[in-house]
């Protein structure tokens, strides 16, 4: 069906909009054993469970589920996350060839169950040069974290990096904490990776001063700031986890975007991740959505003290506001400067059928 959707898509808006085959082996997990998944590579472990669910899927016979191993204690948790300092979850990860500096779009389906604060879902892209060597940062796309969720639609643009040969996607269920008889789980079904040619800015684009909101951290004047003042989050004076949470946003038309935002450290030093950079959706009744994101190293910043713009992509298609937030990781001072959001394309109403995030029992 899905198929069925985007040729008619292709057909409506082919000029603008270019896609090309699936990069993604096995991408609906109908392939495998009882204990293989052709074209994935997951760890053997007995303490974890991951398999092809017959039972719970988006599309064809079967889909991708992640668990702890049944039974999971939160105590036998603990004693893995202290054995196995490598232990933050359960993941899946394929291998993908990809050309470098080019835009790929990633969707597909996800369900969750049973997640608490500390239990998330997430896929992470990474990527490797011709040498065999990794290539430093990689993007992460963070999903819902609510408690249970039913099939929601994974939709992400990205663009790799220059010198990027080879990708991998990892699937998780990143862990840290668990409930007594209630483990968290995963299922992600009818992934699609299809290189993607944007098309050219239509010249409209939007500056938020990053200033105007947070929680944790203090405005304070900057002379390298355009604006003059900017947002500063203080190591050993704020909490880990502070945050600058942008103006909600009620007028920018759905579209595809590129949104910027300008960061300094004071130390550069750290291969810990140091800001989350996210872009939010509110439907204005219950549901809040992410839409893009970027997870920030402190080596991802060429030097210290000056300010280095960091740039990730976006489909805008249904919702009445957004907001762009940068939540900060407590690993060194962060300042946070302005927010520029640019509009690669404002979407038709063809557009946005195709692009727009909907619930599966819709879709079919
Ligand atoms: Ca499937």
């Amino acid at each position: 069906m899905k198929r069925l959707l985007l040729a008619v898509g292709m057909f409506l808006s082919i000029n603008s909009l270019v896609w090309s085959e699936n990069l993604i082996s096995n991408s609906g997990f109908e392939f495998g054993e009882e204990k293989e998944i052709k074209g994935w590579n997951f760890p053997k472990s007995e303490a974890v469970r991951i398999e092809r669910d017959s039972v719970v899927k988006a599309e064809g016979k079967y889909s991708l589920r992640l668990s702890l191993a049944e039974g999971t204690t939160p105590e036998r948790l603990e004693e893995l996350k202290g054995t196995s300092p490598w232990f933050w979850g359960v993941n899946a990860t394929s291998e993908f060839y990809v050309k470098g500096n080019r835009f790929y779009r990633l969707t597909g389906w996800a369900k969750t169950t049973n997640l608490i604060p500390s239990t998330h879902t997430k896929i992470q892209l990474s990527f490797k040069k011709d040498d065999g060597s990794w290539i430093k940062g990689g993007k992460g796309y963070w999903l819902s974290t609510e408690e249970n969720k039913d099939w929601t639609r994974i939709e992400t643009i990205f663009k790799t990096p220059a010198e990027a040969t080879r990708g991998y996607i990892t699937l998780w269920l990143v862990v840290n904490r668990i409930e007594k008889d209630k483990l968290p789980v995963v299922w992600y079904d009818d992934l699609s990776l299809e290189e993607f040619i944007p098309p050219f800015p239509t010249g409209k684009s939007w500056v938020y001063p990053a200033y105007q909101k947070g929680q944790g951290g203090d405005i304070t004047d900057d002379k390298d700031s355009p604006l003059g003042k900017v947002w500063k989050i203080r190591l050993g004076i704020d909490k880990p986890g502070a945050k600058i949470s942008g103006a909600v946003i009620t007028d920018q038309p759905p579209g595809i975007y590129e949104v910027t935002y300008r960061l300094k450290v004071a130390d550069n030093s750290t291969e810990d991740f140091v800001a989350f950079l996210h872009t939010k959706v509110s439907d204005g009744i219950f549901d809040v959505w992410q839409i893009g994101s970027l997870d920030i190293k402190g080596t991802d910043f060429k030097e210290p003290n000056k300010y280095q713009d960091f740039t990730f992509y976006f489909l805008y298609g249904t919702g009445t506001s957004l907001q762009y937030l940068c939540t900060w990781y407590g690993y060194t001072d962060l300042w946070i400067d302005t927010i520029t959001v640019k509009q690669l394309k404002a979407f038709t109403d063809e557009d946005i059928l195709d692009y727009i995030t909907i619930p599966l029992e819709k879709k079919k």
